[in-house]
Protein backbone atom coordinates (compact mmCIF):
# COMPACT_ATOMS: atom_id res chain seq x y z
CA UNK A 1 0.00 0.00 0.00
CA UNK A 2 3.14 2.69 0.96
CA UNK A 3 4.66 2.07 -2.34
CA UNK A 4 0.90 2.24 -4.30
CA UNK A 5 0.33 5.97 -2.34
CA UNK A 6 4.09 7.42 -3.26
CA UNK A 7 3.35 6.29 -6.90
CA UNK A 8 0.32 8.72 -6.52
CA UNK A 9 2.40 11.12 -5.50
CA UNK A 10 5.11 10.99 -8.00
CA UNK A 11 2.51 11.14 -10.66
CA UNK A 12 1.32 13.82 -8.49
CA UNK A 13 4.18 16.35 -8.20
CA UNK A 14 4.45 15.40 -12.02
CA UNK A 15 1.62 17.71 -12.82
CA UNK A 16 2.09 20.50 -10.77
CA UNK A 17 4.12 23.09 -12.66
CA UNK A 18 7.31 24.13 -10.77
CA UNK A 19 6.82 28.01 -10.80
CA UNK A 20 3.42 27.19 -8.81
CA UNK A 21 0.44 28.34 -8.52
CA UNK A 22 -2.18 31.43 -9.48
CA UNK A 23 -0.47 33.30 -7.12
CA UNK A 24 1.12 34.55 -9.91
CA UNK A 25 -1.56 36.59 -11.08
CA UNK A 26 -3.15 37.98 -7.48
CA UNK A 27 -7.00 38.24 -7.15
CA UNK A 28 -8.19 36.59 -10.46
CA UNK A 29 -8.98 33.05 -9.16
CA UNK A 30 -9.21 31.67 -5.52
CA UNK A 31 -9.97 28.40 -4.17
CA UNK A 32 -11.15 28.67 -0.83
CA UNK A 33 -12.78 26.40 2.44
CA UNK A 34 -11.74 23.39 1.32
CA UNK A 35 -13.01 20.66 3.88
CA UNK A 36 -13.43 16.57 3.15
CA UNK A 37 -15.55 14.02 5.31
CA UNK A 38 -13.52 11.39 7.35
CA UNK A 39 -13.92 7.91 5.23
CA UNK A 40 -15.12 5.02 5.98
CA UNK A 41 -12.84 2.81 4.92
CA UNK A 42 -11.54 3.19 1.34
CA UNK A 43 -13.81 0.71 -0.07
CA UNK A 44 -16.55 3.91 -0.70
CA UNK A 45 -15.73 6.73 -2.17
CA UNK A 46 -15.42 9.89 -0.37
CA UNK A 47 -16.53 13.47 -0.42
CA UNK A 48 -14.88 16.81 -0.50
CA UNK A 49 -15.81 20.50 -0.57
CA UNK A 50 -15.13 23.96 -1.77
CA UNK A 51 -15.23 27.09 -2.86
CA UNK A 52 -13.71 28.41 -6.54
CA UNK A 53 -13.64 32.41 -6.47
CA UNK A 54 -13.30 34.17 -9.82
CA UNK A 55 -13.13 37.98 -9.17
CA UNK A 56 -11.41 38.51 -12.71
CA UNK A 57 -13.37 39.64 -15.92
CA UNK A 58 -13.36 36.41 -17.73
CA UNK A 59 -15.56 33.46 -16.83
CA UNK A 60 -13.58 30.32 -15.64
CA UNK A 61 -13.49 27.15 -17.03
CA UNK A 62 -12.19 24.04 -14.62
CA UNK A 63 -10.92 21.36 -16.41
CA UNK A 64 -10.00 18.89 -13.39
CA UNK A 65 -9.26 17.73 -10.06
CA UNK A 66 -6.26 15.80 -8.48
CA UNK A 67 -5.34 14.61 -4.83
CA UNK A 68 -3.16 11.84 -4.47
CA UNK A 69 -5.14 10.40 -1.95
CA UNK A 70 -7.36 9.33 -4.59
CA UNK A 71 -6.98 7.66 -7.97
CA UNK A 72 -9.88 9.64 -9.73
CA UNK A 73 -11.69 13.14 -7.98
CA UNK A 74 -15.03 13.69 -10.22
CA UNK A 75 -17.41 16.64 -9.61
CA UNK A 76 -20.65 15.71 -9.05
CA UNK A 77 -24.53 17.08 -8.60
CA UNK A 78 -26.87 15.73 -6.43
CA UNK A 79 -29.86 15.85 -8.11
CA UNK A 80 -33.81 15.17 -6.83
CA UNK A 81 -35.46 13.25 -9.24
CA UNK A 82 -39.18 12.26 -8.93
CA UNK A 83 -38.30 12.52 -4.94
CA UNK A 84 -35.04 10.59 -4.70
CA UNK A 85 -32.23 12.06 -4.89
CA UNK A 86 -29.52 10.96 -6.79
CA UNK A 87 -25.65 11.94 -7.93
CA UNK A 88 -24.90 12.38 -11.60
CA UNK A 89 -21.50 13.88 -13.40
CA UNK A 90 -22.03 17.46 -13.09
CA UNK A 91 -20.55 18.45 -16.43
CA UNK A 92 -18.44 21.57 -17.88
CA UNK A 93 -17.74 24.05 -15.15
CA UNK A 94 -17.48 27.72 -15.42
CA UNK A 95 -17.43 30.28 -12.95
CA UNK A 96 -19.17 33.08 -14.51
CA UNK A 97 -16.75 36.96 -13.57
CA UNK A 98 -17.18 38.41 -10.82
CA UNK A 99 -18.82 34.92 -9.36
CA UNK A 100 -18.53 31.93 -7.17
CA UNK A 101 -18.90 28.35 -7.30
CA UNK A 102 -19.79 26.39 -4.23
CA UNK A 103 -19.36 22.69 -3.71
CA UNK A 104 -21.44 21.46 -0.44
CA UNK A 105 -23.41 18.77 0.87
CA UNK A 106 -26.38 18.11 -1.18
CA UNK A 107 -25.36 20.05 -4.65
CA UNK A 108 -22.13 20.25 -6.14
CA UNK A 109 -19.26 18.23 -4.68
CA UNK A 110 -15.87 16.35 -5.27
CA UNK A 111 -16.60 12.59 -5.27
CA UNK A 112 -12.34 10.95 -4.60
CA UNK A 113 -12.77 7.46 -5.74
CA UNK A 114 -10.62 4.70 -5.04
CA UNK A 115 -8.68 6.08 -1.95
CA UNK A 116 -5.12 5.35 -1.46
CA UNK A 117 -6.15 5.13 2.14
CA UNK A 118 -8.56 6.02 4.77
CA UNK A 119 -9.46 9.75 5.10
CA UNK A 120 -9.08 9.76 9.27
CA UNK A 121 -10.63 13.12 11.02
CA UNK A 122 -7.71 15.59 11.62
CA UNK A 123 -5.53 14.77 9.38
CA UNK A 124 -5.07 16.57 5.76
CA UNK A 125 -4.56 16.31 2.16
CA UNK A 126 -3.69 18.02 -1.18
CA UNK A 127 -6.18 18.81 -3.88
CA UNK A 128 -5.44 20.41 -6.92
CA UNK A 129 -7.79 22.38 -9.01
CA UNK A 130 -7.19 22.54 -12.88
CA UNK A 131 -8.23 25.83 -15.09
CA UNK A 132 -8.53 25.89 -18.74
CA UNK A 133 -6.41 29.32 -18.62
CA UNK A 134 -5.50 29.89 -15.00
CA UNK A 135 -2.48 28.33 -13.87
CA UNK A 136 -3.93 25.13 -11.38
CA UNK A 137 -4.49 25.83 -7.55
CA UNK A 138 -2.95 23.27 -4.79
CA UNK A 139 -5.40 23.78 -1.96
CA UNK A 140 -4.97 21.64 1.90
CA UNK A 141 -7.83 20.04 2.65
CA UNK A 142 -8.27 18.91 6.16
CA UNK A 143 -10.48 16.18 6.97
CA UNK A 144 -13.32 16.94 9.76
CA UNK A 145 -15.83 14.66 10.90
CA UNK A 146 -18.08 11.69 9.08
CA UNK A 147 -21.31 14.00 9.61
CA UNK A 148 -19.88 17.41 8.94
CA UNK A 149 -21.75 19.58 7.24
CA UNK A 150 -19.00 22.55 6.46
CA UNK A 151 -16.10 24.14 7.93
CA UNK A 152 -17.95 26.38 10.62
CA UNK A 153 -20.26 24.01 11.27
CA UNK A 154 -17.87 21.76 12.30
CA UNK A 155 -16.36 24.12 15.10
CU1 LIG B 1 -20.99 12.06 -5.76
Amino acid sequence: MRAFLSSFLLTFSVLLPATGNAQDEPGTVRVEQPWARASIGTARPAAAYLTVINEGEDPVRIVGFETPVAEQTEPHRTVAENGMMRMQAAGALEVPAGERMVFEPGGLHLMLMDLAEPLEEGESFPLSVRFAVDAPITVTVPILGVGAQGPEADE
